[in-house]
């Protein structure tokens, strides 16, 4: 097929500081009784609202994370902080988000067989980018000598897929050779770690994905991608209020308020059954049954979550092979999640076998790509 589209490799940069459940309890626990005893008497006359102790053992049960990794570890888990420190960067310096994807971009371009100069687009796709401009993915096109054009996008923890829908589109209008999909994720500095019902979620990683025209590709192991799909439905359960607007309002708010919230039992309800049908649908289209499906590299928050979803894609719970899991060690890394389990689990399949790359989160916005081993 002249259009058809292939990955021809992935990278993954996994940051070196990693926390665990109980580590992160421990800080909150501290910073939380700390709280309580200074307002005891506020807290007593029912002023103040007293701040809930977390449980390491709740949080593995709710959601099958046992750690994550982080940017930097010390400001997380100081409990008069309870965020990193990333010092600030001079306009000279190569930013954080660029300096993360690096490693990625290059073991990438390994695998696809590729050189840097070769890339000509470069998509950075993430939940939270660190400026508004210049586009952090236009300084990765700049520092890795890349040709083309570069631009930002953020779709949540869908910026993997829908950046790789992006790529596929641009590939086959020609307007591309060799594209990077680049999902760079500091979640910790988006998390506010002082929320019991917060705290424990996210992890940082980054990940980045090569896309070519089949025609143009020379990897040893290549994806065809078969069918992309992207979904949005608007929803206030997940949201991140903290932007450019925050200094003008007359009523100014904490910005460690404005970060990630959510009502985690509602988002689980809605949006399983969102995805369940957007995989039915995105298969169906292609005349496969899911029983055609080799393995499925879910979006990474929460474990009971995915394996829900593909109970009821399967008809039955899947085996760890066919639906892999990374969040145990990650937590959720927002749109790196699927792209780690991508990476990190696909051996083991052979030529013609299918599977299904699916991410979803806030928005709502829910995206796919079936893919098929060359
Ligand atoms: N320790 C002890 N108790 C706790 C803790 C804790 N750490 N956390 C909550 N509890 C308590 C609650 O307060 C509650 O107490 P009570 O019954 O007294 O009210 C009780 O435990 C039960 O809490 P929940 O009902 O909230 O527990 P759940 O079983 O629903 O589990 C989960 C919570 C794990 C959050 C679960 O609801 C979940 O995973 N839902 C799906 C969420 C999801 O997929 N979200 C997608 C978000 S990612 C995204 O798209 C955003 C991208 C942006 C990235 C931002 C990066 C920062």
């Amino acid at each position: 097929m002249p259009d058809s589209v292939v990955i021809t490799g992935t990278g993954l940069f996994t940051p070196p500081h990693s926390i665990s459940n109980d580590e992160l309890v421990a800080s909150l626990t501290v910073s939380a009784t700390r709280f309580n005893e200074e307002h005891a008497a506020e807290i007593e006359a029912g002023t103040v609202e007293a701040r809930a102790i977390p449980d390491a053992e709740f949080i593995e049960k709710a959601s099958g994370i046992r750690s994550r990794y982080v940017m930097e570890k010390e400001g997380v888990l100081d409990p008069d902080r309870l965020r990193p420190h990333l010092p600030t960067r001079s306009e000279d310096e190569l930013s954080l988000m660029a300096e993360m994807a690096l490693p990625a971009i290059d073991e990438a371009l390994a695998q696809a067989g590729r050189r840097r100069d070769e890339v000509d687009c470069i998509i950075v796709g993430a939940s939270n980018i660190q400026r508004a401009y210049p586009a952090v993915a236009i300084e990765i096109q700049h520092t890795i000598g890349a040709g083309g054009w570069a631009y930002d996008m953020n779709v949540a923890c869908s910026s993997a897929t829908f950046s790789m829908q992006a790529a596929v589109d641009a590939l086959r209008n020609g307007s591309a050779r060799c594209a990077l999909v680049v999902n760079p994720e500091i979640t910790s500095a988006h998390n506010n770690f002082a929320l019991r019902d917060h705290h424990f979620i996210f992890g940082d990683a980054c990940t980045v994905a090569v896309l070519e025209r089949a025609d143009d590709a020379v990897a040893a192991e290549q994806w065809e991608v078969l069918r992309t799909r992207l979904e949005t439905k608007f929803s206030n359960s997940i949201r991140n209020d903290f932007g450019f607007l925050n200094p003008c309002e007359d009523d100014a708010r904490d910005p460690f308020e404005l970060v990630f919230r959510q009502r985690g039992q509602q988002v689980f309800k809605e949006v399983v059954p969102l995805v369940v049908r957007h995989i039915e649908e995105q298969l169906g289209a292609l005349s496969l049954d899911a029983a055609a499906i080799r393995r499925f590299w879910l979006h990474q928050a929460n474990l009971k979550m995915n394996q829900l979803i593909a109970k009821q894609v399967l008809g039955r719970l899947p085996d760890e092979t066919e639906a892999p899991v990374i969040l145990d060690r990650y937590a959720n890394t927002s749109s790196a999640g699927s792209v780690i389990a991508f990476h990190l689990h696909r051996g083991g399949l052979e030529a013609g076998h299918l599977g299904v790359l699916c991410s979803f989160g806030a928005g709502y916005s829910i995206g796919s790509l079936v893919v098929r081993k060359r």
